[in-house]
């Protein structure tokens, strides 16, 4: 049924109600039918929605997810499609202005109403609105058609007629080529994680709004709220009151004496301030203007683990001889976040720091440790993005210890909803423009087109705390510019010219000229700047690789797919800030079973090959098995060197204990980086940050994600929550020396005393009374965000007197503390089981006689909790595993175990399509089960 919205305004000031001010509806309220060109297509239609959805939900097409339909689908992609709707149900008003407002298009769109077209659009990441009066005077069964022209074919058109081709070499090719030409999620045309189904379609909410005279329509809302005298990328002073700036971006006309008005309430809506904006300017369809807010009168925003997430709600209204206008509510917060890149100082070089720049986030002026990943498009097809999924995804990224997510460059910008959940969970979220692993054109018709895309999206998510950073794109300095000196030093000039044109001279300004909150950096990875001065022209001097011997600047990544050197600790970078690390594994057997047919479950069947994508393909070839084997082949390697290997009778427990190798060989790895990473906050580089690559799946697929599509968490989200404890424990080992230390490192931001006990065992679980210190407790003092050495030993003087395949370092460490704003004394315990041989397929592993108890199955509050106990060995890697039918997670997993120990643990439910029966069919196992059959 169509429900049109009235919307009045009630002026704050307490005038009566004024006239109609807009009549906004939104067009998921029309019946859309969706054609192909000759029309032997014709379904209902969404919107939002796109087209893959449409033809699926009306079986014209199965599961795009489903077997090999990323390449049997790309018809789809490849066909022009048509949305059409009636608009006769909507009583338009003929006293009024008609807008159509569309908050995404993706991507080449043509639009029509009443037959007479109204425009074309080249660009997912826009709002457009159009003025659509005059195609609707005299029209008497008023239409809408919107045509979306293929991407792919528009891509290699353009491609056949550029001018201004970006240098080839460059450019990282996935599946469709020429992505780097237009502006639509990059890894829609493929990526090393995902699939290529370019779809199209209106992906955002849209609106026909209808506006009577001298009323006005808020397109877009600008809130920034920063200290007095805060400039970009510099730390504040904290002492200053805080600065409101309100720009709301209108349709209509604004009045020429038009006031703006604002107000924050609290959370429990208590107005905190109410007061008519200074400095008002109008300008360009937008009204701006600023309050200034007393430091005493607001509590900060602090993200998760260091502070409560106070929210606000901040209503800016414009008001016109005392009668309300519009108004536009956003729910806000205050706090400052800023990327320090500032050349270390005097009192930094007494403290033992390496002289460099530094590299690290600050909240509301204080340093902290950031932890967290890599955060790629939840699904391939954005309208089906759930709140309740999001929801789901970012509790787990809280319950992992995570307070930051990489929005990574070149999937979307986020919607709001996804910002407005990570403000209420404290994840700040690192957000990119959408350029990644290519140069791109600088014509100016695009980079006129990249302005619009960046102004829109900077001033429409400025108002989240949650927001931490802007970067221009994904490895073009550390990668993109390094190719283009290396490989056509003869044009590096250029090269490095027209990235400097899009990234300094374009989207710097888009951040600088919306927001003083909020830092830039043009590159995900960067040595950061040479100079950076608020009043030149070119506010920013990159360094690139202008460096002084021994100095240390920017943040690293590191990607080493030779799995020999995967526990070499030199061969992990050095650097301030770690932003993306990592290694690919196979999803659980229960995520195959989504999306493969049985008959294809087993490792290097064509439908697992072909849905590897490391490495690309490179282009639509699907016989090209060359990649996929060479990344198939670099799981089973490292699997082969560092464990037992599964030896199953059954084919299908073996694949299923070999998708779980491959996450056990990820996890291991991950861990050991984190450690070193974070170690390294008490280290001469003083390292303040680890984002590992990638939280989360887009599909079914072996990929770098600690959490499976479905939401199931693999070993990794397991590993790495334990990893970012607040106050860990870790060895860290030179196995060619034989030089063993142990450290504990903590994030806290005050100083902690507490034990760390060092017991060595055989794999039986006999204490081994012939090491020295077989078993000790050494007690340190941590200093906030700090490593303190709690271990020095050597592995090749220990093997004269142990078999170090028959040993193992059990590292349990207790302190209290407080978390960072928190008055309650918190206990903190940490577990790392160390074992001095690299392969513990050498290792002397004994059945540790696991055994599993439910508890509570009948609890349908808290639900059951499961104990596990070894009885004979030690435990390795121990797995519960959850079957098919239920989504979720263990509180905790992965863990060791010595004979007698037990560990109770509970499972977060997601969703359960068992009807509870899931419970009995949880099972457990341990590296040892690799070789039982
Ligand atoms: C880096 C990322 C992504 C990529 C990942 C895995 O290159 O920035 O572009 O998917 O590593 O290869």
């Amino acid at each position: 049924m169509f429900v049109s919205l009235l919307i009045f305004s009630l002026s704050l000031l307490g005038a009566p109600f004024s006239s109609l001010a807009q009549n906004v509806t939104p067009l998921s309220e029309l019946q859309w039918t969706l054609t192909n060109p000759n029309h032997s297509i014709s379904v209902p239609g969404h919107v939002p929605s796109q087209a893959h959805l449409d033809l699926h939900d009306a079986q014209v097409i199965s599961d795009p997810y489903y077997g090999l339909n990323d390449f049997n689908l790309r018809w789809v992609a490849e066909t022009n499609w048509t949305y059409t709707a009636s608009l006769a149900s909507l009583n338009l008003s003929s006293n009024a202005t008609t807008w159509l407002v569309f908050n995404g298009l993706d991507t080449f769109s043509t639009i029509s109403v009443c037959n007479q077209q109204i425009a074309s659009t080249d660009n997912q990441f826009r709002q457009y609105y159009f003025d659509v009066t005059k195609a609707l005077t005299g029209c008497n069964s008023p239409t809408i058609t919107i045509n979306f022209g293929s991407a792919p074919n528009i891509a290699d058109a353009l491609a056949d007629t550029s001018l201004n081709e970006p240098w080839k070499a460059s450019q990282l090719n996935y599946e469709f080529p020429n992505r780097w030409l237009i502006r639509k999620e990059q890894s829609d045309f493929g990526w090393d994680w995902g699939p290529a189904f370019a779809p199209a379609g209106v992906w955002q909410p849209a609106y026909i709004v209808q506006l009577s005279n001298n009323h006005l329509y808020v397109r877009n809302t600008l809130l920034d709220i920063y200290r007095q005298g805060q400039l970009n990328n510099l730390p504040p002073d904290q002492t200053k009151p805080w600065v409101v700036n309100a720009s709301l971006d209108v349709l209509g006309t604004i009045p020429q004496h038009a006031e703006l008005r604002i107000e924050i309430k609290d959370a429990s809506n208590k107005t905190v301030t109410s007061s008519v904006a200074k400095n008002v300017t109008i300008s360009g369809g937008a009204i701006s203007g600023s309050i200034v807010v007393e430091d005493s009168a607001v509590k900060l925003w602090w993200p998760n683990g260091l502070g409560q997430q106070n929210l606000y709600f901040a209503t800016v209204t414009v008001v016109n001889s005392g009668d309300t206008v519009v108004s536009s509510t956003k729910r806000t917060a205050f706090r400052t976040i800023v990327l320090n890149m500032e050349p270390i100082s005097k009192r930094q070089l007494g403290q033992g720091i390496k002289n460099g720049n530094n590299w690290h986030f600050e909240i509301n002026g204080h340093e902290f440790y950031a932890k967290g990943s890599n955060f790629i498009p939840p699904d391939a097809f954005w309208p089906r993005v759930t709140t309740t999924k999001i929801q789901q995804l970012f509790d787990s990224v809280t319950k992992g210890n995570q307070n930051m997510l990489r929005v990574w460059a070149s999937g979307a910008y986020q919607p709001d909803f996804i910002y407005d959940i990570a403000d209420e969970k404290g994840i700040l979220l690192w957000s990119e423009f959408e350029f990644s692993d290519s140069l791109y054109p600088v014509a100016q018709s695009f980079l006129d087109n990249v302005r619009e895309e960046a102004i829109y999206n900077v001033r429409r998510v400025n108002h989240h705390p949650s927001l931490a950073l802007w970067a221009g794109g994904n490895e073009l300095e550390n990668l993109e510019l390094y190719l283009a000196e290396l490989y056509d030093p003869g044009n590096y000039s250029r090269w490095q010219k027209e990235y400097e044109t899009l990234f300094l001279n374009v989207l710097l300004p888009a951040v600088y000229e919306n927001s003083r909150s909020i830092s830039y950096i043009p590159s995900s990875t960067t040595n950061g700047y040479l100079s950076l001065n608020h009043s030149a022209p070119h506010p920013m001097v990159e360094r690139y690789n202008n460096e002084t011997e021994g100095y240390i600047y920017g943040d690293t990544d590191h990607y080493d797919y030779d799995s020999t050197v995967a526990f070499n600790l030199s061969s992990y970078p050095v650097g301030r800030f770690a932003n993306e690390f990592g290694f690919h594994s196979m999803p659980s057997l229960q995520s195959w079973e989504e999306a493969v047919a049985p008959e294809d479950l087993h490792f290097n069947s064509t439908t697992i090959q072909l849905r590897n994508h490391h490495y690309p393909s490179g282009s639509l070839n699907t016989t090209n098995f060359a990649n996929s084997t060479k990344g198939m082949g670099e799981m089973t390697i490292a699997v082969e060197l560092y464990y037992p290997t599964p030896d199953k009778a059954d084919p299908l427990a073996n694949f299923s204990s070999w998708c779980l190798a491959t996450q056990i060989f990820q996890a291991d790895f991950y861990r050991s980086q984190i450690a070193y990473y974070r170690r390294g906050s008490g280290m001469p580089e003083r390292q303040l940050g680890s984002l590992y690559w990638q939280l989360e799946d887009i599909w079914q697929a072996p990929t770098w994600a600690g959490i499976e599509y479905s939401g199931r968490w693999k070993m990794l989200h397991y590993i790495a929550k334990d990893i970012y404890s607040p106050v860990i424990v870790a060895p860290y080992w030179n196995y060619t020396t034989g030089d063993l230390t142990a450290y504990v490192t903590s994030d806290l931001w005050e100083s902690v005393n507490g034990t760390v006990d060092l017991t060595w065992y055989d794999w039986s679980g006999n204490v081994l009374s012939n090491v020295t210190n077989g078993t000790s407790s050494i007690p340190f003092t941590v200093g906030a965000l700090n490593t303190t050495k709690v271990l020095q030993t050597n592995t090749e003087s220990l093997g004269k007197s142990v078999d170090l395949s028959n040993a193992v370092l059990k590292m349990n460490l207790t302190t209290t503390g407080h978390l960072p704003n928190d008055k309650t004394l918190s206990i903190f315990t940490h577990e790392f089981f160390y074992h001095p041989i690299l392969s513990l397929g050498k290792a002397r592993l004994v059945d540790p006689g696991l055994n599993l108890i439910v508890n509570g199955n009948n609890d349908t509050t808290s639900g059951p909790t499961f104990t596990v106990r070894a009885t004979s060995g030690v435990s390795a890697w121990t797995w519960l595993d959850s079957p098919s039918g239920v989504v979720g997670n263990f509180d905790g997993n992965g863990f060791w175990l010595v004979p007698g120990e037990t560990k109770t643990v509970g499972f977060d439910v997601k969703n359960d399509t068992t009807g509870g029966e899931w419970v009995k069919n949880v099972t457990v196992s341990s590296l040892w089960d690799f070789s039982t059959p």
